[in-house]
């Protein structure tokens, strides 16, 4: 394998000069002394997994890309990772055939084949699973691999045209951020990066910016030098945490109740924003004795009806003039949505937080006092841990009512950061046409269930399974079962770039492309630019994109040449709705709004009627209370304290520096960077109890699997609590994933996950 003209200590200048070049100029001038880039072509691209899709410039010579670095408009620029996409395109363990299994499954041992058997083989396969089960049979697969505008849509597209195949439900990923903000604030993927700057208040509320948002770290830090006080919430000393003003230690999934008892001492304090709240939101709606929202008309959604204070009548939320109340008199047969919240947070006195979360009382009210005084605050939410718990709505739902109480919304230096990009500024379209026909509705599979689901033939009995773009082995909760899922499928196709632990399960494997081999755009829910993704090189070996192998097996199943127009005009596609031209990204990426951004700007939100909601309607659909209210995790000492006999400690989750997920994780100079061992952080208490020491090999268990990992034994995190790392490969160095003990329950709300809901215990190796 030929490898790029780029030494290891140049890459690590590089990456020293992601993090240090603002701070070294003389760094930056020395390696622009020695840049070789005089001559060099350069492409564009975008570092398109579920990262920041950072922007990155390849310098291409003789046919190769021998340098990364990237455009000048960005705010952000690429990290380590990022820069080492060199070492993943070139890497040995490319996949560079088509190939078929020979081996048992996982196994990984493959013979090349041409292009044509394997197409022609998949084709044959799904044909026969459609004759024999209909296309619900067959189950498509993709998640965060390619996040830009054609690589999964095209597949997406493809099982349209199949007439509907099984799909996964939710995400793996943030499904419970969703099922809150769509029905409080109307729209998901929205972000405040641009006014962190102007905050004075940063809640980084279950999530760790430093590590997780890297390229946008140097924002927080403006706003620390500004004088803004950052504090962390987190049952670990996360590395932000380490550099903030405060790390508040709080018991796995129960944040809700913190949020709770924040709402209750802002309404006990005098400190609920007034106007906002009866100009901007549906805290005043009225709702009967039942709980149910009164409307004037059953047939018209936003005929909410208020108590007007002037008339003393019962008016439309619409209606001129009037001054809706935020409570009404005791005894009356309505009360507002906003005393329907007041009510859920009465319980919860600094006292009975401090007894459910573990934070201390004056810790509450030091929170409260902070966040609703020290204005313009901003919490962070960045698609965080703790959503990634039973209940993880709720939680998430608190935090929103928390800045709609206080006004810390639409305005500078406010608001919650979602992760978010692009498609919250502008309408983009799809690059591939509808299908002739309206596929029919195929039952789900709720992503924290697939092992479960398919093992059982649920919803639908499973011929064949396609995947592309996720590490179905390794990153999906409860992965010993998903493992026996996939071996008890007929057929299973895999698209990969490099033999990961899923591509070893294939029956046939195919070659994919990386980022710079091929040409595409990332208008995505990320990165607030627009970019166009160009191909800088030859692909190695005979990969393809996703989307030129879906219109290969679409020409086979006879769709004509729907998936095989000109790549360039897929891009024009997507950019149709926006308003931006190809000519334009072509040029470099665009912004499509001037200035800094500002969700919800002067508490205009994106529900129908603008005004934000208290009030969840989907939430009452699925049996749940309306309003945001405090429930125990099941997989929780306090849930089920018989199972915590067996296994006492509550195991949460951390992404680390070395990957994003299981990307990066071979990757060769990440692997000469970084450790090769995954951790668990214990604290002292729990380890003396088991005899384990800082660095010892133990074992992580629990009915559904055993993760040997190395401890790491101090008091940076609550005694009961242990960490585990994200991302490590099955078998890698020895080691497996730790998703083989994450919990499988099903975030009901947002039909998300529960990985941060899991019991464990840990013994010496
Ligand atoms: N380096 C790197 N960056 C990434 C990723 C990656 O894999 N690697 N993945 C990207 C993706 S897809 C995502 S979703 C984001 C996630 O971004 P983050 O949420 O920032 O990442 P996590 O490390 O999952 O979780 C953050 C913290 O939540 C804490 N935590 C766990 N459970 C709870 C709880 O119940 N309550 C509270 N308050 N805290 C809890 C953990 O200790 C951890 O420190 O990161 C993105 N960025
Ligand atoms: N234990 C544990 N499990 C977790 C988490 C955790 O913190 N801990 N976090 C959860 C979260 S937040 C998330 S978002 C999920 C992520 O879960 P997944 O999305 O399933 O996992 P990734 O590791 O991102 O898998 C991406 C794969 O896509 C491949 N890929 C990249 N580009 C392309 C392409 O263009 N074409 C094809 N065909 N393949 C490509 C990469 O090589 C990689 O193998 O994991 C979840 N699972
Ligand atoms: S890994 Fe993330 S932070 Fe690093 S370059 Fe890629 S998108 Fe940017
Ligand atoms: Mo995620």
């Amino acid at each position: 394998m030929a490898s790029p003209q780029i030494s290891r200590r140049d890459f690590l200048a590089l990456a020293g000069l992601t993090s240090a070049s603002a701070g070294c100029p003389a760094m930056a001038q020395a390696l622009k002394a020695k840049d070789p880039d005089a001559g060099l072509k350069t492409f564009q691209a975008t570092c398109s997994m579920e990262c920041l899709h950072c922007n990155l410039k390849a310098f291409v010579k003789d046919g190769k890309v021998v340098k990364i670095s990237n455009a000048n408009a960005f705010d952000g620029k690429p990290c380590a990772r990022g820069l080492s996409r060199i070492k993943w395109l070139y890497a040995e363990n490319r996949v560079l055939h088509p190939m078929k299994r020979v081996g048992e499954r996982g196994e990984g041992k493959f013979v090349a084949i041409t292009w044509d058997e394997a197409l022609d083989t998949i084709a044959g396969k799904i044909k026969e699973a459609i004759a024999k089960d209909g296309s619900q049979s067959l189950l498509f697969t993709s998640a965060s691999g390619n996040m830009d505008n054609l690589h999964n849509p095209a597949q997406v597209a493809f099982g349209n045209y199949l007439g509907g195949t099984t799909r996964t439900l939710g995400s793996l990923c943030c499904s419970a951020v969703t099922a809150a903000m769509m029905p409080i604030v109307g729209m998901r993927y929205v972000d405040t990066r641009d006014t962190i700057d102007q905050a004075k208040y940063i809640l980084c509320w279950g999530n760790n910016p430093l590590v997780t948002i890297q390229a946008y770290w140097h924002l927080y830090l403006k706003a620390k030098e500004r004088g803004a006080k950052i504090v962390v919430i987190d049952p670990r000393k996360s590395e932000t945490a380490v550099r903030a003003d405060k790390w508040v230690s709080i018991i796995p999934g129960t944040d809700t109740a913190l949020g709770l008892g924040m709402i209750r001492w802002i309404a006990a304090n005098g400190k609920l924003d007034k106007p906002f709240l009866k100009q901007h939101t549906g805290a005043v709606y009225l709702v009967d004795k039942d709980g149910k929202l009164m409307r004037e008309d059953a047939k018209d959604p936003n005929s909410y009806l208020v108590f007007d204070e002037k008339s003393q009548k019962l008016v439309r939320h619409d209606a001129k003039n009037i001054d809706p109340a935020l409570e009404v008199k005791a005894g009356s047969p309505y009360r507002t949505v906003l005393s329907m919240v007041l009510e859920q947070a009465e319980p919860w006195t600094p006292e009975a937080v401090a007894d459910t979360t573990g934070v201390p009382a004056a810790t509450v009210v030091e929170l409260v006092k902070d966040y609703s005084t020290n204005k313009p605050s901003m919490i962070v939410n960045n698609m965080g841990s703790f959503q990634r718990t039973q209940y993880g709505t709720q939680a998430v739902g608190a935090q929103y009512y928390l800045a709609l109480l206080t006004g810390n919304i639409g305005k500078a230096g406010t608001g919650i950061c979602d992760a978010g990009g692009v498609t919250q500024m502008a309408k983009f379209g799809s690059a591939f046409p509808p299908p002739p026909n309206k596929p029919k509705k195929v039952a789900p599979i709720p992503t924290a269930k697939l092992g479960e689901y398919v093992l059982a033939g649920k919803p639908n009995k499973i011929n064949f399974w396609y995947t592309q773009t996720c590490a179905i082995v390794g990153q999906w909760p409860n992965a010993n079962k998903v493992i026996e899922a996939v071996k008890s499928v007929p057929f299973f196709v895999v698209a990969e770039s490099v033999m990961t632990p899923t591509a070893r399960y294939a029956d046939i494997l195919l070659p994919a492309t990386t980022v710079f081999e091929y040409d595409s755009v990332m208008a995505g829910a990320r990165n607030h630019y627009i970019q166009l993704i160009e191909k800088a090189v030859e692909p190695q070996g005979e990969a393809k994109p996703d989307y030129w192998i879906m219109g290969q097996l679409a020409k086979r199943m006879g769709f004509g040449e729907a998936f095989n127009i000109p790549v360039e005009q897929m891009i024009k596609n997507v950019l149709k709705p926006s308003g931006i031209t190809y000519e334009q990204i072509k040029k470099g990426p665009v912004c499509p709004v001037k200035g800094p951004w500002i969700p919800f700007k002067d508490g205009i939100f994106k529900t129908p009627n603008g005004k934000a909601n208290f009030y969840c309607e989907p939430w009452a659909a699925k049996g749940f209370l309306p309003v945001v209210t405090y429930l125990q995790v099941d997989e929780s000492p306090k849930g089920n304290p018989e199972l915590a006999q067996k296994y006492p400690l509550q195991a949460i989750q951390r992404k680390v520096i070395r990957n994003i997920h299981t990307s990066f994780q071979d990757n060769e100079w990440i692997n000469q960077l970084f450790e090769d061992e995954p951790t668990v952080l214990m604290h002292t208490k729990d380890a003396e109890a088991r005899g384990i020491k800082q660095g010892d090999k133990v074992v992580v268990f629990n009915d559904r699997g055993e993760h040997p990992t190395i401890a790491v034994v101090n008091d940076n995190i609550r005694p009961g609590v242990v960490c585990l790392e994200n991302g490590w490969w099955m078998g890698q160095f020895g080691f497996n994933s730790s998703s083989v003990l994450t919990n499988d329950t099903v975030q009901i709300l947002g039909t998300g996950t529960s990985i941060c809901s899991t019991l464990v215990n840990v013994r010496k190796a």
